[in-house]
């Protein structure tokens, strides 16, 4: 089982969209299995979205990210990083398609609702920046012999 980084950002909160995020990770059959509510600190944002630091977007993203609640979460299963990017959809919703997240409640690219890792790789690192080891919980759902062939 693989295993992604997830989080909703503070537009997505503020919007109420929480709840509908969740449950549209849920119902694909993807397994959370870390999540909290919390206001991402600045060294946190910073690590996070290291690799944009020379981007003329940054600071504003660091500001954003940082303004109010976010939902960060592990998320876990078969395919889980490339699953969760085309659930997610293209970065900027314009051109994100509907019936994905951001396609269908997104229009500004600085308020995309939700982020993704963007590989295995990003999401070991990003999953150790947000959380530490035994904030994961091992569990089975009931429905994945249904999910699972
Ligand atoms: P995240 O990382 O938030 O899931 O987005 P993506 O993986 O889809 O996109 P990204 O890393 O290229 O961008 C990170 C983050 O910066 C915001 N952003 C991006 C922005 O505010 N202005 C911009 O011009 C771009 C390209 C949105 C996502």
């Amino acid at each position: 089982m693989e295993q992604t980084f997830v989080m909703i950002k503070p537009d997505g909160v503020q919007r109420g969209l929480t709840g509908e995020i969740i449950s549209r990770i849920e119902r694909k059959g993807l397994r959370i299995v870390a999540m909290r509510m919390c206001q991402v600190t600045d060294e946190t944002a910073r690590r996070h979205y290291a690799e944009h630091v020379e981007k003329p977007f940054f600071n504003s993203l660091i500001e954003f990210i940082t303004s109010s609640p976010a939902v960060p979460m592990i998320v876990e299963g078969a395919g889980a990083v490339s699953v969760m990017r085309t659930i997610a959809g293209a970065t900027d919703p314009k051109e994100s398609l509907v019936g994905t997240i951001r396609g269908d409640f997104g229009l500004d690219v600085g308020r995309n609702l939700i982020h993704s890792a963007d590989s295995l790789e990003s999401a070991k690192r990003e999953i150790a920046i947000h959380f530490t080891e035994d904030e994961a919980v091992l569990y089975e759902r009931a429905e994945e012999r249904w999910v699972y062939e």
